[in-house]
């Protein structure tokens, strides 16, 4: 082996040391660039996680953004370095294979000395860089700690979020309930302000009929009551006698007519009422009496929820008018809007006590449908507000039947609704299985026969059992209504006022006739006395005549002249006289009579007069009643 080749060898050993070197690190290099890489997105990573968590830890992710920064350029340079050298010995590798062998090989050999230095230098770098990462490392270890401990007191604030989420959710729940009530609120206000403010009815028709009414009521609770009691102060008995009793009857039957007189909506029409629990297609049932299945018809609002709030009778007028009436009888107008869009059970309920404001509604329209017919809807009964059925008992009073409406759905009775009606219960009563559309007929049945077992058992009377429903013939309910009796009592006031007050006078007439036949009894037995005591005065007076005559004069010779009379005369004088006697006092006797008749007379007459003017007064308030009687006809 000569010297070239032993030259060639070691160059070339050197060479491929170097390169084998080179590429060795090369990798190391590219590996812990790409390590670098991914801690730098990691560290990235992290900082921004720790940038939103803290920012002091920012900070110092920031230094050791800049730290791993400076390595990176350092071997970046480094690897540039060792890439130049390469290329330098690769060309120099390539001249020696090439032959061209020249003095330059020791230059060659010096250049290989002082690139093994800097490859020795590049490798003592590298550990520096390699210990820099290892304590990059660690620091990255702390910082995940960190992160981990700060991710902990994420999750824990993200719990604390979630449940601050929850608590927000409720609380915006429950704020938009309010807000919902305040609505309700604010809607029920301004329904009461509507209704406080209301007007009165100030129809013509409306306040003649109050004004009759008004004159009826001083003529028969004023009046004629203090007619009666002059009867009764003169004795003149009527009635059962039980005058205070009398009276209060017959106050009452005006106050039962008055409220009837004033009601035009009920006045002389039979009237239904429909009652049950709520959403069990009352309102429904009277929409179909209105409408006759007319769509056209106006209607009232329906709905799955509770909706009718007030009872609200509806009946033919001439006019369509939308009223209400208070606790006091008084009939207030209120407009269509709020009857038909303010007025809805949730609005309403938010008035406490809504029964202080308003009775009942009252819609009248022109309707042929409703002629001689008379609708109150009720609110259905809720189980949770018992003052539902309460309020709606004390309506239905002036009704004539009663028609109390089952959803089919429901299948039992309720036990309050039970009680109440029982306890109110003084009209005839229809039940009416409604919604039978749900059901299967054996299901109906069922239903049926569960209700018609629980009124049996509670002994409570029922005229007729309906099955109704939406797809149901009208005249499933038509024909029971028109079945119903219109119990007129109320309305016969008046005609019975009158029978009453002629009933009186016929007692008085009779009482007339009566004392007139005592007076004329009296009278006339005044007149015997009369005649007797004259007679007797007559005879006295011829008695007394006589006497007189008895005494004669006597003319004597021998002694004086005197009157005389025989023994006889004497005798006769002194039965005369005793006549006489007999005759003053059978006068003073007769006398005595004559007063006591004549105080008979006086009393008989007085009698007489004071009949006649009782019956002058009842045929009076008699004329007076025919009179005011004519304004409500
Ligand atoms: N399937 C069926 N549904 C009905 C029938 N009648 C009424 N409904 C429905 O039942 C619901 C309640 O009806 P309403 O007429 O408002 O009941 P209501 O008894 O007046 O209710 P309140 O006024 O709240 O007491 C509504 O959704 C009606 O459409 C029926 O015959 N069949
Ligand atoms: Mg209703």
């Amino acid at each position: 082996m000569d010297i070239y080749n032993i030259l060639y060898i070691a160059i070339a050993f050197i060479v491929g040391g170097g390169l084998v070197f080179l590429f060795k690190n090369g990798d190391k290099h590219s590996n812990d660039k790409d390590q670098l890489e991914k801690l730098k997105s990691e560290n990235d990573d992290l900082q921004a996680k720790l940038t939103a968590v803290e920012n002091r830890l920012q900070e110092k992710s920031e230094d050791y953004s800049k730290e791993a920064n400076s390595i990176k350029t350092k071997y970046e340079t480094l690897l540039n370095e060792a890439k130049e050298q390469c290329s330098k010995l690769d060309k120099q590798l390539k001249s020696a294979l090439d032959g061209k062998i020249d003095d330059s090989i020791k230059n060659q050999l010096a250049e290989a000395e002082n690139l093994k230095k800097k490859i020795k230098d590049l490798e003592e770098e590298l550990e520096d860089a390699e210990d820099d990462i290892a304590d990059l490392k660690k620091k990255v270890r702390g910082k995940d700690e960190e992160i981990a401990q700060q991710t902990d007191a994420l999750g824990q604030e993200r719990k604390l979020t979630a449940s601050l989420n929850e608590e927000l959710t409720t609380l915006k729940q429950q704020l938009d309930d309010k807000i919902k009530e305040l609505e309700l609120k604010m809607g029920s206000l301004d329904f009461i302000q509507e209704i406080l403010s209301a007007p009165d009815a100030n129809r013509s028709d409306i306040r003649q009929l109050y004004e009759n009414i008004s004159e009826m009521k001083s003529f028969a609770l004023g009046q004629l009551m203090d007619c009666y009691a002059t009867l009764k102060d003169n004795h003149i008995n009527f009635g059962d006698g039980n005058f205070e009793g009398f009276k209060k009857t017959w106050e009452q039957r005006f106050y039962e007519w008055a409220s009837v007189t004033k009601k035009s909506w009920i006045n002389g029409k039979t009237t239904i009422a429909f009652v049950g629990e709520f959403s069990a297609g009352k309102t429904s049932i009277v929409n179909r009496i209105l409408s006759q299945d007319d769509p056209k018809v106006p209607q009232l609002p329906v709905s799955t929820k509770a909706t009718t709030a007030v009872a609200t009778y509806i009946a033919g007028g001439p006019v369509v008018s939308y009223q209400f009436v208070t606790p006091d009888d008084k009939l207030k107008m209120i407009s269509r809007e709020t009857f038909t869009e303010k007025v809805s059970k949730e609005i309403l309920d938010q008035v406490k006590g809504v029964s202080s404001l308003i009775q009942y509604f009252v819609m009248t329209y022109k309707n042929p449908n409703l002629d001689g017919l008379s609708i109150l809807d009720t609110p259905g009964f809720n189980s949770n507000d018992e003052n539902d059925a309460q309020r709606t008992m004390e309506v239905i009073n002036e009704c004539d039947a009663l028609f109390w409406v089952f959803d089919v759905n429901a299948g039992t009775i309720n036990r309050s609704s039970l009680s109440v009606i029982k306890e109110h219960l003084n009209k005839p009563l229809y039940v009416v299985i409604n919604k039978v559309d749900t059901k299967s007929e054996s299901e109906i049945k069922k239903v049926e026969e569960l209700i018609k077992k629980t009124l049996t058992d509670e002994g409570i009377k029922v005229e007729k059992f309906i099955r109704f429903s939406a797809k149901a013939s009208l005249s499933d309910i038509m024909v029971p209504i028109k079945g119903v009796k219109h119990l007129a009592e109320r309305e016969q006031y008046l005609t019975d006022l009158y029978d009453a007050i002629n009933q009186i006078l016929i007692i008085l007439d009779k009482q007339v006739k009566e004392a007139n036949k005592q007076y004329q009894k009296a009278e006339s037995k005044s007149g015997q006395i009369d005649n007797l005591f004259i007679q007797q005065m007559r005879t006295l007076y011829d008695h007394c005549n006589t006497a007189q005559s008895i005494p004669h004069f006597e003319e004597h010779l021998f002694r004086k002249d005197n009157y005389e009379m025989s023994q006889e005369e004497y005798h006769q004088l002194c039965s005369i006289l005793e006549s006489s006697v007999n005759d003053v006092e059978r006068m003073g006797s007769i006398y005595d009579n004559k007063t006591e008749s004549a105080q008979t007379v006086q009393q008989c007459w007085s009698d007489l007069c004071d009949v006649k003017a009782a019956w002058q007064r009842v045929n009076n308030v008699k004329q007076q009643l025919v009179k005011i009687s004519k304004k409500f006809s």
